[in-house]
């Protein structure tokens, strides 16, 4: 049998955290694991729907996915989580309350640019126009892991290069 844990991915809106974590998610069930994926169309939309953006209602927000990935990781799953968690206390404590060996931090790192420019909902924009408040890079902090376990830099390198570091990184330590 393998370790189970929870794989918490870090990062701006639109720096590719869910598409990374899909991808791994995929390759780590084809090797038998047990899998499940948390996100934003499973988390805001059911258990969190009453949270906002307020940096409190993300404190919120952050701390039940990280309980709901504790249980997940007791029932032995492989557990994958891709939030922006942009503060830095929210995500020490997602590590107390898994605990540090079950914990393991992605930073997925791409810059404000390139986010803005993917710009996949059209968020950034609205943001920049004044027509949504809070928002992460804009108007809102993101406050960047110092010792994430994985960095991964997404700007200028191609998604198979960075589904292959994570892999790498989490199949060793699963072992
Ligand atoms: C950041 C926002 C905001 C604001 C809506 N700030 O790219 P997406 O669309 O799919 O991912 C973002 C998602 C962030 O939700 P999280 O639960 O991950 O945030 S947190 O961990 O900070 O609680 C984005 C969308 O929701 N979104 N408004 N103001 N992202």
């Amino acid at each position: 049998g393998h370790r189970a844990c929870l794989l918490w991915f870090t990062g701006l809106s639109g720096s590719g955290k869910s598409t990374l974590a899909n991808l791994v998610e995929v390759e780590l069930h084809k090797q038998g694991l047990s899998t499940f994926s948390l996100d934003g169309d499973n988390i805001r939309q059911g258990i969190n729907k009453d949270l906002s953006f307020a940096p409190e209602d993300r404190t919120e927000n952050i701390r039940r996915i990280a309980e709901i990935g504790n249980l997940m990781v007791d029932a032995g799953v492989v557990t994958l989580a891709a939030f922006v968690s942009p503060y830095r206390k929210d995500r020490e404590n997602i590590k107390a309350i898994v605990g540090a060996e079950n914990f393991i931090e992605i930073y997925v790192n791409t810059s404000l640019e390139e986010c803005e420019r993917r710009d996949v909902k059209g968020l950034y924009k609205k943001a920049r126009a004044g027509e949504i408040k809070n928002m992460t890079g804009i108007s809102a902090p993101y406050e960047a892991p110092l010792h994430p376990d994985l960095e991964i830099k997404t700007d200028h390198e191609p998604i198979e290069t960075s589904v292959q570091a994570i892999l790498d990184f989490i199949i060793q330590k699963l072992k």
